[in-house]
């Protein structure tokens, strides 16, 4: 498409980061390879039946473990100043904690040193969700303390190794979505006493020490990067002026992305819904817990992909707010793709993503909520993107290649955080999900988030329309040049 700028005075300001990411059990492959040990999604994988479409697994996934040079040198050669990628903790400690792994981090050293080499910048996630099996299977994982200390041991061994080479650094991807894993599904692990519906919670309480911690741990090793985890979620609307569905939809932020980022941006703790909550399962912060976590992100880093309108019970909340078999609780919203006058927010992405919607024009209105409501040193999209529907229907791979629905995603989306921009939110960085087609979890290669086509017998990269629309926009829009390296 011709490059035309829709208005000359949006830019995005010197220094703004942008590029791609990926997740190590998404892409990675080599599953036994050089000493790895086993983590829950292996489990996931391979013992749950159907868990995955088609029984999908990553035991070969991109095979990026080694093809990463080829990866690093595609993404180059476009022009993309940075990769966002996260280190597999099973690799680094093979049993989650004990004797360290060498291969492995002789591994990524290399993956960081291959990206300065070709003049992309490594940003680093600590934990994209492949928890160490023995950690589950030895005190149930992210629902015990004793998860904290061992995450703070692997922090410190990755950042003393790779230390200042990598200029962002993500602890944690998403908490809210690995802390709705739990209860994870029955007969495959270790059995725990908590109860269910309260686990998702446990996880959280530990995932913010855990976070902080490295956070801290960080700071005194005198790491320079920037530090943050990466919360996750979207533009919340309430669907009608009434107090009934203003409330729903505050309950709604606050046990999503409230939930992560109040502790952390605001105050040291919950917010007030959250917290009536959890106190009723005996979690609550101490006063040195609070200070621990208060203040520990330099940005606030969130995987925005989409939109949605939110709603009161049809009942009233007493019900929902303390019964536990009734389906919205504890939180008490319902949310639709549906607005008010019938039109769906956007168009809904393809048959496995149906949470996906294709609705960036709210972007501007959740940047200025999330910069209004929890203070940051600027907000970064960390994740973006869009599956394309019904791949599996589409049979020539010119079709595929030719990826409109992402392209105008990524150009439309990009747009609007022009807007946010230039109406004063500080919007630093955005990263595409995802460099290539991968393992997209529970749907397996079914759903395609990939600006590449790979194709899964030969592992060859192909780059979508996309790619070049992503690209293309930050050589319209952005006031540092866009530098491509062509390699022989
Ligand atoms: C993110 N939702 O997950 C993850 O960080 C990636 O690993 C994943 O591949 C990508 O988004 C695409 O799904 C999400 O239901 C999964 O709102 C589900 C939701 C959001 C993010």
């Amino acid at each position: 498409s011709p490059l035309v700028s829709m208005n000359e005075s949006w830019k995005f300001p010197s220094g703004f980061f942008w590029g791609v990411s990926s997740a190590a059990y998404q892409i990675e492959g080599a599953a036994q390879a050089e000493g790895r040990g086993p983590s829950i999604w292996d489990v996931f994988t391979h013992r749950a039946t159907y868990l995955t479409v088609s029984n999908d697994t990553g035991d070969v996934g991109d095979n990026q473990y080694y093809l990463y040079k080829q990866d690093i040198a595609r993404i180059a050669a476009l022009g993309v100043p940075y990769y966002s990628f996260s280190i597999s903790w099973s690799r680094i400690f093979p049993f989650g904690k004990g004797p360290v792994n060498e291969l492995a981090l002789a591994h990524y050293d290399d993956v960081i040193n291959t990206c300065l080499q070709y003049g992309v910048k490594p940003m680093v996630t600590l934990y994209h969700w492949d928890l160490p099996l023995f950690l589950q299977n030895s005190y149930g994982g992210w629902l015990s303390d004793e998860i904290v200390d061992d995450f703070l041991s692997y922090a410190k061994v990755v950042f003393s190794r790779y230390g200042n080479r990598v200029s962002h650094w993500f602890t944690l991807n998403e908490p809210i979505e690995f802390c709705q894993e739990y209860p994870m599904p029955k007969g495959y692990f270790t059995a725990v006493t908590i109860p269910p519906e309260a686990q998702p919670f446990f996880c959280g309480h530990h995932a913010l020490l855990a976070h902080a911690s490295a956070y801290r741990l960080a700071k005194s090793m005198g790491i320079n990067g920037t530090i943050s985890f990466k919360n996750n979620g979207g533009y919340k609307i309430p669907l009608t002026n009434s107090t009934d569905d203003a409330l729903a939809t505050q309950r709604a932020w606050d046990f999503n992305e409230g939930w992560f980022a109040n502790p952390v941006f605001v105050n040291g703790d919950y917010p007030q819904s959250l917290k009536d909550h959890v106190s009723t399962l005996g979690l609550e912060f101490t006063n040195e817990q609070k200070s621990l976590i208060n203040g520990t992100a330099d940005i606030f880093a969130h995987d925005a992909y989409t939109s949605y309108f939110y709603f009161a019970p049809d009942v009233g909340v007493a019900d929902c707010l303390t019964n536990s078999s009734n389906p919205l609780y504890p939180g008490c919203y319902n949310s639709s793709n549906t607005g008010p006058t019938g039109w769906l927010i956007g168009a809904a992405s393809d048959m496995y993503s149906p949470w996906l919607q294709r609705a960036t024009d709210w972007v501007p209105a959740f940047l200025r909520y999330i910069q209004d409501t929890w203070p940051s040193g600027g907000i970064a999209i960390s994740e973006f993107g869009w599956t394309e529907p019904y791949e599996e229907l589409r049979t020539l791979k010119e079709d595929i290649l030719s990826d409109y629905t992402r392209s105008a995603y990524f150009r439309n989306y990009l747009e609007s955080v022009l807007i946010a921009i230039s109406e004063g939110v500080n919007v630093v960085g955005c990263l595409a999900w995802s460099i290539m087609d991968n393992l997209e979890w529970t749907s397996g290669y079914h759903a395609k988030f990939g600006m590449q086509y790979v194709n899964f017998t030969t592992y060859e990269r192909n780059y979508k329309a996309s790619f070049f629309e992503y690209v293309n926009t930050f050589k319209l829009y952005a006031e540092d040049p866009v530098t491509p390296i062509f390699v022989e």
